[in-house]
């Protein structure tokens, strides 16, 4: 399947980029282009020119804008002979950078009907040829400078490929016939191993990414904190439990939100996770395979940080601090339930230990996302990537189902709104050590 390109390579991520070179950087670069266009290889036109919400981008967007990411960054100020395939394409498809010049409104994609599907397959052609060719022209020494921020490239479109497939969920959640939109198996979930609770001792550790490969600029500088002893949950928290806490009326009792949360609830009519319904007495859900009956031992997933916390709230128990995620899971290899299993749902494991930890659903943490000690972000345009939104959002660990293997690491920060769950987000308990 690797000629397919549908299998995203797993080694880049993990070496030192100077130690890259033409032939791995092209690979890597090829391999990361096909399988977004794996990915959407089934969508039509209609489909990708969906937008159902001003936080959602159409498919044909995230493929253009991702290739903008190269135009900009990479193409026009290292390739001296790079001419824009459309010059009006700089202020469409620019995202959210000020230092590159104005941006076409984000909730109002969805309009733009041209350049249409197979204009933006061209752009992706276009951008694709011209950083192969970059690859060839480029001494050494310039390739080894330039590696870094074509490694940033292909992780920021891992980042989409993501988005993509969040994003086209949400759409088609509004279908009433329920089209399956991603995954090309349903396969019952099987059941999970008995829940435990899991201890770590406390003390002082080092935290944020270490060594030369790729990492985002968030997750650094490394530094040391202070942790108390803890205990974490050995497996996400399932359907079942979840289910348990709105049987007793979870949605219905304020004491258990927080103020912020019992007013979103309130206004938006929340009374369940997103995608769900009741039909005959049974809760029911949109996942990417179409209509599925909810399953009771595989992870809950699409909450809001205020239905996390709230949950948390009712076992108990409490959400980990990023910090306590990330020291929990250090040890541990960087597997489980990616992308590239193309079933783009969490499922149950009956695996025994620290379960889940990578995959299946981002974990929402009790960590507002801030800048670590002495963070300074990039220089110029670039630099307005991460940094800039460390205000009002909260820290999601792990990586989910729909995460490019490969992409994740115990450092990695991911971080949404306190109201946003339309990622694949849940959560894992913990609690302090008595
Ligand atoms: C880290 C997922 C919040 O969705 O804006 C995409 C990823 N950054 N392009 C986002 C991202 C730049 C980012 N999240
Ligand atoms: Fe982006």
């Amino acid at each position: 399947p690797s000629d397919r390109g549908d299998i995203a390579p797993r080694s880049f991520n993990r070496l030192d980029p100077r130690k890259l070179d033409q032939a791995d950087l092209a690979e890597a670069y090829d391999r990361v282009r096909r399988s977004t266009e794996a990915l959407i290889e089934s969508l039509g036109p209609e489909d990708q020119n969906l937008q159902s919400m001003p936080d959602a981008s159409p498919v044909k967007w995230h493929r253009a804008h991702t290739s903008w990411f190269f135009e900009t960054f990479i193409l026009k100020p290292h390739l001296p002979a790079y001419r824009p395939l459309d010059p009006g394409y700089e202020y469409l498809f620019n995202s959210y950078y000020n230092g590159v010049g104005r941006q076409y409104p984000r909730p109002r994609r969805g309009l733009i009907s041209r350049p249409d599907q197979a204009a933006v397959t061209d752009y992706r052609r276009h951008v694709d040829g011209a950083i192969q060719q970059l690859l060839i022209q480029l001494d050494p020494p310039t390739l080894r400078q330039l590696a870094p921020l074509i490694l940033l490239g292909l992780n920021h479109e891992q980042q989409h490929q993501e988005l993509i497939v969040t994003d086209l969920k949400h759409a088609f959640s509004f279908n009433p016939a329920h089209p399956p939109c991603f995954g090309t198996r349903h396969e019952p979930s099987g059941q999970n191993a008995a829940f435990d609770w899991l201890g770590f001792e406390g003390g002082l550790f080092e935290f944020g990414h270490e060594g030369p490969a790729f990492a985002f600029d968030n997750e650094m500088p490394r530094h040391r904190a202070f942790l108390a002893p803890f205990e974490l949950g050995s497996q996400p928290v399932s359907c079942a439990a979840y289910l348990a806490f709105m049987d007793d009326g979870g949605y219905e009792r304020p004491e258990l939100w927080l103020s912020d949360g019992w007013s979103w609830r309130q206004v938006e009519g929340i009374d369940a996770p997103l995608y769900w319904w009741r039909e005959d007495g049974d809760w029911w859900h949109y996942s990417c395979t179409g209509a599925r009956p909810v399953d009771p031992d595989s992870p809950i997933c699409h909450l809001s940080f205020y239905e996390a916390w709230a949950f948390a709230e009712w076992s108990g128990a409490r959400l980990p601090s990023e910090l306590e995620w990330e020291h929990a899971v250090r040890a541990l290899p960087i597997e489980g339930h990616f992308a590239d299993r193309r079933r783009f749902h969490p499922e149950a494991s009956a695996a025994t230990g620290l379960t889940q930890a990578y995959g299946s659903v981002w974990e929402w943490t009790s960590s507002a996302y801030a800048a670590y000690p002495g963070f300074r972000p990039g220089k110029g345009a670039v630099g307005e990537y991460n940094g800039k939104f460390m205000a009002n959002q909260m820290v999601l660990r792990g990586g989910s189902c729909a995460t490019a293997a490969g992409h994740l690491r115990a450092s990695y920060r991911n971080f949404f709104h306190p109201h946003q769950r339309w990622q694949f987000s849940g959560l894992r308990l913990a609690r302090s050590a008595s």
